[in-house]
């Protein structure tokens, strides 16, 4: 940290900035109307994106791994809050954050701070295989970051890596649960032992999970399982014979649909009984469902409470489980903590996953739904310290600044605004929608989409697509209404531009 600090420029700039930090908090201003440390007032845009260093750097990467994903080349050192800089000097107000990841934005005094304090040095240095060899402040930790936003009703939590690998995990949570039931609790037989090591039943059963297309719940061979939004996805790798059903297609605006929606979602509600009893009629149990509170990827789809609390009601009646996937929707997006404590749900979920915003991956699940033996949802690592003691300040934050209610107004805020946009642009912009920040607009197709996240771009605004032809919003939990101002004149720019 001391080399470090002689070198980076980032690191010149900590005891200012926490300085700062520590006397906003200790004043207790509320973050609505306050600055968020060393933000830039305005984007600046210098080069074309990516710029010529950017350039560069992705024909180097080029020489060692596939780029075909990579935009852009980031100057983290110099993006601060809601704004991201890039290698070439351009600093873009960030309205998708890393794919949906940053909660505080870049360089947040907070998680700064706690990367310095010298008591975290060993979190930071020492990285332990969690499930055997715990230090002695992860409880506290655990406690700390992950209980203290527990969703209601749940009070049990296991750290992962990343989402992918917390949904697989969560995945197998279900399936174990449903073995011990349908032993009774009772031992495995050596028949099943023997036979689960070289995959065959009864030790590995031909169970199934219920997922929804369009879809997605990570790259990982189960998660991959349960995801249907795109072929870049799938393509060329075996997938189990799975049931898929369609998720409900809403049409907007909601008040004036609300008959015809409510027949689809019931019309959908039929489909997973359906589904379900075909499965479990041709030997291929369905042991859970699977489901995103809203579907990111897929296209920011909605649906209604009623539908959930529909979907957590057959699972409840046919005795399987029911994951709840949050790894884009949770940590505050929409305005609570967790997405589905908007649907009232009869009963908890089994198993919440979550990764993204809250820095580490990991899953809370019903105590009923861990595994009796040790070792069996376990790997080397189980997650990372380092990660909950950062997401252990960001909750910290989250509170202290009230950044819920912060998202609950600029979302009604952003999403005023969009339904405005949508009035005056309306053979261009349809579908307004969102839940806090959590907010999308579709467009008439994806090549009018892309151009529209172009110009954005070149005015200094980063946004993320989604689905077909949707824009979508990603901001951090610290975006305000003066961010959606700037944000809107440029959209109000680019969009006239667009239709002529
Ligand atoms: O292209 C990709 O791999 C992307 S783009 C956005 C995501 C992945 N989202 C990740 C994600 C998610 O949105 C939901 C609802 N569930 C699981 C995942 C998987 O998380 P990671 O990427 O951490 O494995």
């Amino acid at each position: 940290m001391l080399a470090a600090r002689r070198i980076n420029p980032l690191f010149r700039n900590i005891e200012k900035t926490v300085k700062n930090y520590d006397r906003h908090v200790s004043t207790g201003s509320s973050l609505l109307s306050m600055d968020v440390a060393n933000e830039p007032d305005v984007p600046k845009m210098v080069t074309d994106i990516p710029g010529p260093k950017s350039k560069q750097l992705i024909k180097e990467l080029a020489q060692i791994q596939n780029v075909g994903a990579v935009h852009f080349f980031c100057d983290y050192d110099n993006s601060h809050g809601n704004y991201l800089a890039d290698v070439d000097g351009n600093v873009m107000l960030d309205l998708y954050t890393q794919i949906s990841s940053l909660p505080l934005g870049y360089n947040h005094p907070a998680i700064i701070n706690a990367v310095s304090k010298p008591e975290n040095l060993s979190t930071f240095v020492n990285r332990p295989a969690l499930g055997v060899y715990p230090p002695a402040d992860w409880v506290s930790r655990l406690q700390n970051a992950l209980l203290s936003v527990c969703p209601p009703g749940m009070t049990k939590v296991q750290t992962m890596a990343c989402g992918a690998c917390s949904v697989e995990h969560g995945l197998k949570a279900i399936f174990i649960k449903y073995m011990n039931d349908q032993r009774s609790g009772e031992a495995p037989s050596m028949e099943e032992m023997d036979s689960c090591r070289v995959n065959k039943a009864p030790g590995s059963p031909p169970l199934t999970i219920l997922s929804f297309d369009n879809g997605f719940h990570g790259r990982t061979m189960g998660a991959l399982a349960c995801t249907h939004s795109k072929w870049l996805h799938k393509l060329d790798l075996p997938q189990p014979d799975w049931p898929v059903v369609r998720f409900p297609d809403l049409k907007y605006p909601l008040e004036c649909n609300t008959a015809e929606n409510k027949a689809e979602e019931s019309k959908v509600l039929e489909e997973v009984e359906d589904k379900i009893e075909e499965y479990n009629k041709k030997g291929l149990p369905v042991a859970g469902i699977i489901i995103e509170p809203v579907q990111c990827e897929g296209g920011d789809n909605f649906a209604s409470k009623e539908f959930f609390q529909g979907l957590r009601d057959i699972t409840n009646k046919r005795k399987i489980g029911f994951l709840v996937d949050e790894v884009q929707t949770g940590c505050g997006v929409t305005g609570k903590f967790w997405a589905h404590e908007h649907f009232n749900l009869t009963d908890t979920p089994d198993v919440v996953t979550f990764s993204k915003k809250m820095l580490t991956g990991g899953f809370y699940q019903k105590e009923s739904f861990i595994p009796k033996e040790g070792y069996r949802i376990f790997n080397t690592w189980v997650g990372d310290p380092g990660k909950i003691a950062l997401l252990e300040e960001v909750v910290k934050v989250i509170k202290e600044e009230n950044l819920l209610d912060n998202v609950k107004v600029t979302g009604n805020y952003l999403l005023s605004n969009l339904e405005q946009m949508q009035t005056k642009y309306p053979g261009i912009l349809s579908k307004a929608r969102g839940l806090g920040t959590l907010c999308a607009v579709d467009f008439p197709d994806a090549a009018t989409r892309d151009k529209v996240i172009g110009y954005l771009r070149a005015k200094g605004v980063h946004t993320g697509a989604c689905g077909e032809a949707t824009l979508r919003f990603r901001p951090t939990l610290l975006f305000q209404n003066k961010h959606v101002d700037l944000f809107m004149e440029r959209f109000d720019d680019v969009l006239s531009q667009v239709k002529k």
